[in-house]
Parts: C-alpha cells; sequence; structure tokens
C-alpha cells in the first residue's frame, strides 16, 4: 500500500486542488473535501516515509508526529472557528474507517461536538 501514489501524494505535488489552510516544509493542511462539521481540515507530512497509517509508526517517524501534532496548534490560532474547541481524529485501518492510505489528522470543529463518535 506504501507504494501506491495517493490522492494526498497528488495534493502535496500540486497536481490535485486543495484549499490550502497552513503549510511547512514537513507538513501541510487543507479543508477536507467531504467535511463532517463546520470546519473540517485535514493535516498530513508532505513526505509519508511508511506513514500510511499511525499504526506502521516507526522509530524514524517520531519527529513528524510531534511536528503534526504541535502544528495543529498553529491552525488552531489560524482558524477562528476552532478557538472555542476541536477534535483530532486519527482514522486507522479498515475498522477505523480509514480510505486513504496517508497518515492524516482531521482537525474538527466550528460547531458543539457530540460524543462518542460513531
Ligand atoms: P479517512 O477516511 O480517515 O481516510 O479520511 C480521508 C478523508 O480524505 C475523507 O474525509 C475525505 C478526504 N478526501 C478524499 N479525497 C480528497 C480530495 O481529493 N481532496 C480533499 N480535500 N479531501 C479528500
Amino acid at each position: 500500500m506504501d507504494a501506491e501514489v495517493t490522492i494526498f501524494d497528488k495534493i502535496v505535488a500540486g497536481q490535485i486542488k486543495a484549499n490550502i489552510v497552513y503549510q511547512d516544509d514537513l507538513c501541510l493542511a487543507f479543508h477536507d473535501v467531504n467535511p463532517q462539521a463546520p470546519v473540517h481540515i485535514l493535516l498530513i507530512p508532505k513526505q509519508r516515509n511508511g506513514l500510511s497509517q499511525l499504526s506502521k509508526a516507526q522509530e524514524h517517524n517520531k519527529e513528524i508526529l510531534g511536528h503534526l501534532l504541535f502544528t495543529v496548534t498553529k491552525i488552531v490560532e489560524l482558524v477562528d472557528e476552532l478557538k472555542n474547541g476541536f477534535r483530532i481524529v486519527i482514522n486507522d485501518g479498515e475498522n477505523g474507517g480509514q480510505s486513504v492510505w496517508h497518515l492524516h489528522i482531521h482537525i474538527i470543529g466550528g460547531e458543539q461536538l457530540t460524543w462518542p463518535p460513531g
């Protein structure tokens, strides 16, 4: 699965358009094409480096994993609708509902979220 080009690789390469919220050398954040809340942003590493899903993480991925979580706080600073709270979700594997095999963090908010998720 890891060797396959995903839709997110194409977004990183600029081959597919996305509504970009934030980027730096290591990661890219853009609005989800199928939002589940008023704000629904996806945050991805630009290089997959084996991270098709969180459960495949290796020692060499630790730095980017920390960077992604820290970057969530930067995105929250940029998006007013997230300032009263938000949720991050990582779907992992088939039972987790994962559909794109390139690690991504969902950042969801802009309304009162309910618990538990489905
Ligand atoms: P997951 O099910 O956790 O693998 O989430 C994949 C998400 O990716 C899903 O919420 C829809 C989103 N998505 C799929 N294709 C595209 C696309 O081409 N553009 C954007 N912006 N989002 C996409």
